[in-house]
């Protein structure tokens, strides 16, 4: 307990250290993944083009990543990629039409019902993808308060939210592109959004969640946007491992 303890504190400083870099910092938590004695197993959900790609890849450094398809029809929509410990799950949200919304509906709740080898539930987080360049829609909350939630089980803290494209955020205009970080405008604007968004679930569900928001960023076209906050989420993601750091 104590040693995991040690570990928890260590990688909150590295994540609110200001002398770390953005991509410093993703690169300490990429290695302290690589220590965890069990696999992390995390679902990736969202509406089409909020970013899920992107967040894999930038988490990721795509290229390196075994992905697998589902075996059958039905899950071949859910992606798998590995990475060291850290085993993830694509699947897309609702807002694809009707018969496709109950599809992946229905792969995503049986997801979260799935039990690992222990008889354990397998999913260690569901992480819910908004686009933060666009006012939240209804479908994702609906995805949300009706499909994820009811079938979280009794850990609720499965569930992340997380606010891509922050740079994106009021039409893209604030940004501060030297420092790669919002400005104060745009700093109080996504916390709005965060505590909206906080609002629109604890009233329709009653549960209690902190979103966060950053940036996947882009690599392609002339002027790539840097990731912001990614370490943020991938510290969530690490922190989400139901066993200790550090076998011992
Ligand atoms: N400006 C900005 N653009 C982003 C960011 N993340 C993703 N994008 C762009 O948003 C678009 C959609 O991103 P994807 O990663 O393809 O989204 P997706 O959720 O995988 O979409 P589907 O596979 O269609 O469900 C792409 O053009 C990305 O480059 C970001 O943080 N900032
Ligand atoms: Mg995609």
């Amino acid at each position: 307990m104590q040693q995991k303890h040690f570990t928890d504190e260590f990688m909150q400083e590295i994540n609110t250290d200001n002398t770390f870099s953005e991509s410093e910092k993703i690169t300490v938590l990429r290695h302290l993944a690589r220590l965890i004695d069990h696999k992390v197993n995390i679902l990736i959900t969202g509406e089409s083009g909020c970013g899920k790609s992107s967040t894999i890849n930038a988490l990721f450094n795509a290229g390196k990543v075994k992905v697998e398809h589902g075996a059958t029809p039905e899950t071949m929509e859910i992606s798998k990629f590995e990475l060291d410990n850290i085993v993830i799950y694509q699947c897309p949200g609702l807002g694809d039409g009707k018969e496709a919304d109950e599809r992946h509906s229905k792969n995503i709740i049986d997801k979260l019902y799935e039990k690992d080898k222990n008889g354990d539930l397998l999913i260690d987080l569901v992480l819910v993808i908004l686009d933060g360049s666009t006012r939240a829609s209804f479908t994702s909350f609906e995805f949300i308060n009706n499909v994820i939630v009811p079938n979280l089980g009794q850990n609720k803290k499965r569930l992340l939210v997380a606010i891509n494209k922050a740079d994106m955020a009021m039409y893209g205009r604030v940004w501060n592109h030297s420092e790669n970080k919002p400005t104060h405008e745009l700093e109080k604007f996504l916390e709005e959004k965060v505590s909206l968004t906080r609002n629109r679930i604890k009233e329709a569900t009653g549960v209690d969640i902190e979103p966060i928001y950053y940036a996947a960023g882009y690599k392609d076209g002339n002027k790539p946007q840097n990731p912001y906050n990614l370490s943020k989420l991938l510290l969530c993601i690490l922190k989400s491992t139901k066993t200790a750091f550090y076998k011992n």
